[in-house]
């Protein structure tokens, strides 16, 4: 292994292969479910090092966990205890290659910070709407190789339909650049749909062309009071006939996700929580003024009120309010990890089975698992929700997941496929729901998939154990 050290600093250069010293930023995932052990850290600079280091790994049938951010849910970015790992950081490769204003794209480097690429992108009076709570530290190439939602889904879709070409190294060190900025071509297999979503299990993400739109006129933020499921369905009924295209966002937030952060954040003011079941956070993005977006937000907010969809609301006077609405949805996951480990449940169901789904997998719960609680939040708009599940008060968290957690996973997911969801709607597989796929997916798809991993990884060095079980 000394041999394989040695031709990676020669890649790389010897500062940025690191083995020693305190490895758990790498090492441990943002959750802290799970802390492994890599052989070493390798942080190339441009995407020739990346091919090279590939290659080296491949030599040495060395196993490759790609890594961006490391702010994955699933514990898809760090190695396992094997020490056999080189964890391949991708966070130094964080170029702004190109703008092109007329074909409305922007090309970056993997290691892009996604918050970097909205940056740019405003800079040259574009939107690049792919947004969530990470985009301070999440990397375009870990969004891609998640296939990552977020906030905007409901109008702009996720990061696949974000993105229009990839340049990937493949699991043999060959670089492949498909950095098309062609909204056409059918020229045969989608090779870069392949590698979104793909969780580093196919090659490695180096840098990608994604799309850009028009900077609205007007964005506007409202908050709402809703009695019950059944009833933020309907108002996302009203917006879409109200708002049309306009409406960007919509987040459902449970009283008790909200308690958490009330709890947790006691600097943030949180509307409604106290006196409301569920809130539901809306966003309209107007082209045409503030005073259009505001008309038509407060046409869609009395319908709501007087169809007793929302019982009460409010809209944003100015940005700095609608940040600070933003801030308290964003904050959720903060606050559920200050509250302790939760078993987390990033489903999508069909928007319309969503009430029917809650209410009868609720009561499931409770009764299988006195004082359970339960923290439900999420994109509503695309039908995703987090379904997260938290020990009863008292309990000791740790002590709840060795007792519950596989049976409160088989509830959950059991519930998700009677109602014809997914089991992952945007954080992926990774390690956490490996051994749940086989169970909730078709034997056919999975059939493919083990063909697509053993033509295009036959050795199995990349991400092995993630996704697909050897
Ligand atoms: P990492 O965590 O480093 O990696 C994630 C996966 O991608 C791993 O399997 C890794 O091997 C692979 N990977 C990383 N880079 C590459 C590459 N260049 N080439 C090939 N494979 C690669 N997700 C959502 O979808 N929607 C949300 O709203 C959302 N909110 C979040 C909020 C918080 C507070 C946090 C902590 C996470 C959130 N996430 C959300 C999880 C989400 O998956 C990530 O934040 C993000 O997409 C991962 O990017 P990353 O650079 O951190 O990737
Ligand atoms: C979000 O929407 C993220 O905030 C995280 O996807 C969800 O913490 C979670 O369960
Ligand atoms: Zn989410």
């Amino acid at each position: 292994m000394n041999g394989l050290i040695e031709t990676l600093r020669q890649a790389v250069g010897a500062n940025h292969v690191l083995v020693d010293g305190d490895l758990s930023a790498w090492e441990q995932d943002w959750r802290k479910r799970a802390r492994g052990k890599a052989l070493a850290v390798v942080r190339p600079g441009t995407t020739e090092e990346v091919a090279q280091v590939v290659r080296a790994c491949a030599a040495a049938a060395t196993p490759i966990v790609p890594q961006g951010g490391n702010t994955g849910m699933v514990v898809g970015s760090t190695p396992d205890d094997s020490g056999r790992a080189v964890v391949l950081n991708l966070t130094r490769m964080n170029r702004v290659r190109a703008v092109d204003a007329a074909n409305l794209t922007i090309t970056v480097d993997a290691g892009c910070v996604l918050q970097t690429v909205q940056e740019a992108a405003e800079a040259a009076g574009y939107l690049f709407p792919l947004s969530l709570a990470a985009e301070g530290s999440c990397t375009i190439g870990g969004n891609l190789a998640t296939n990552a939602g977020g906030t905007q889904v409901v109008r702009y879709g996720n990061a696949r339909e974000l993105c229009l070409g990839l340049e990937v190294v493949t699991a043999q060190g060959e670089v492949w650049d498909g950095l098309s900025g062609l909204r056409k071509d059918n020229t045969g297999y989608d090779l870069r749909d392949l590698f979104i979503g793909s969780e580093g299990t196919l090659g490695v993400i180096t840098a990608a062309t994604m799309k850009l739109y028009p900077l609205p006129r007007a964005t506007l933020t409202a908050w709402a009071a809703v009695p019950s499921m059944d009833a933020a369905l309907a108002l996302l009924g009203l917006a879409h006939r109200h708002l049309g295209a306009g409406l960007t966002g919509f987040e459902v937030m449970g009283q008790f996700a909200l308690g958490l952060v009330v709890k947790h954040m006691p600097q943030l003011r949180v509307p409604f929580q106290q006196e409301s079941a569920w809130c539901v956070l809306l966003e309209n993005a107007d082209q045409e003024s503030e005073e259009h977006a505001r008309a038509q937000f407060e046409r869609l907010l009395e319908a709501a009120l007087e169809d007793g969809c929302a019982t009460d609301a409010v809209v944003a006077e100015n940005i700095a309010q609608a940040r600070a609405l933003w801030h308290v949805r964003e904050n959720i996951p903060l606050a559920q990890a200050e509250e302790g480990l939760n078993i987390k449940h990033d489903i999508s169901i069909p928007v319309s089975r969503i009430p029917d789904f809650c209410a009868e997998t609720d009561a499931l719960l409770k009764r299988e698992i006195a004082g359970v609680r339960l923290v439900n939040f999420g994109h509503l708009g695309d039908g995703n929700l987090h379904y997260n599940v938290q020990a009863p008060e008292e309990d000791d968290m740790q002590a709840f997941l060795r007792e519950h957690e596989e049976r409160v996973n088989a509830l959950v997911f059991d519930q998700v496929r009677k109602f014809g969801g997914s089991i992952s709607a945007e954080h992926g597989i990774g390690t956490l729901k490996v051994g749940k796929l086989p169970h909730y997916k078709s034997p056919v798809a999975l059939k493919m998939m083990r063909a697509v991993k053993d033509a295009l990884d036959p050795q199995g060095i990349m991400n092995p154990g993630k996704v697909l079980l050897p």
